[in-house]
């Protein structure tokens, strides 16, 4: 059974909102890059990047982070530590104000490895997260600077996001494990 906690409409006032804040935070979008986090994270990242591109006038550059899955379950059974195998960006990080955007913050344990992957790089000026949903649960002194949803989840629900690029809508649920 799933639950709906967050449709469509909500889903983009909140990447809007996000979209606000990040240039309220950076007072502008001078310097800025995005980095989306493989899957949905990505999509998540090139639509803030439009909102900015409109709002702003200003194309912001994005690129893509491909963190292996570290868990062949979605029960929190590590098999090891995340590791960041792809990097796909054609822009240097060195200097510049770094936004990771993933769809669900869980553990931390992707973010530190997508925080390493983005150092190796070059000495970015700064790494800010945002996040569409923070579930809870963390691991590591992690946070989000810009958070669509905060759900409380318990270890044994699943959160789905369904983005519409791949997915059949924009959406939300909570499914009981
Ligand atoms: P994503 O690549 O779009 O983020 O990990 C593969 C997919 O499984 C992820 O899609 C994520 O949405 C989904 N997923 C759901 N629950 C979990 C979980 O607890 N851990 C991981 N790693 N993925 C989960
Ligand atoms: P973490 O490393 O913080 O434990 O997990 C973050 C990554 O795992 C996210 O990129 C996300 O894809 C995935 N993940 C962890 N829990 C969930 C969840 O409940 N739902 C979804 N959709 N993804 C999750
Ligand atoms: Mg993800």
């Amino acid at each position: 059974m799933a639950k709906v906690v967050v449709d469509a409409m909500a889903m983009q006032r909140a990447l809007t909102r996000i979209t606000y804040e990040i240039i309220e935070r950076n007072k502008g979008v001078d310097d800025l890059v995005i980095l989306g986090i493989k899957t949905r994270g990505v999509y998540l990242a090139r639509r803030i990047a439009s909102r900015l591109q409109q709002l702003e006038n200003v194309t912001v550059p994005v690129g893509d982070l491909d963190v292996t899955p570290y868990r062949d379950d979605i029960e929190h059974d590590a098999q090891g530590e995340p590791e960041v195998t792809a990097t796909n960006m054609d822009f240097s990080v060195a200097g510049k104000k770094v936004i990771l955007v993933d769809d669900v913050l869980y553990t931390g344990r992707t973010i530190r490895a997508a925080m390493s992957a983005v150092m190796d790089l070059g000495r970015p000026k700064s790494i800010n997260l945002a996040v569409l949903v923070d579930r809870g649960h963390r691991e590591l002194p992690i946070r989000a600077d810009f958070v669509g949803k905060n759900i409380p989840s318990s270890q044994r629900e699943r959160i789905k996001v369904s983005v519409s690029e791949i997915d059949d809508r924009d959406a939300v649920e909570i499914q009981q494990a």
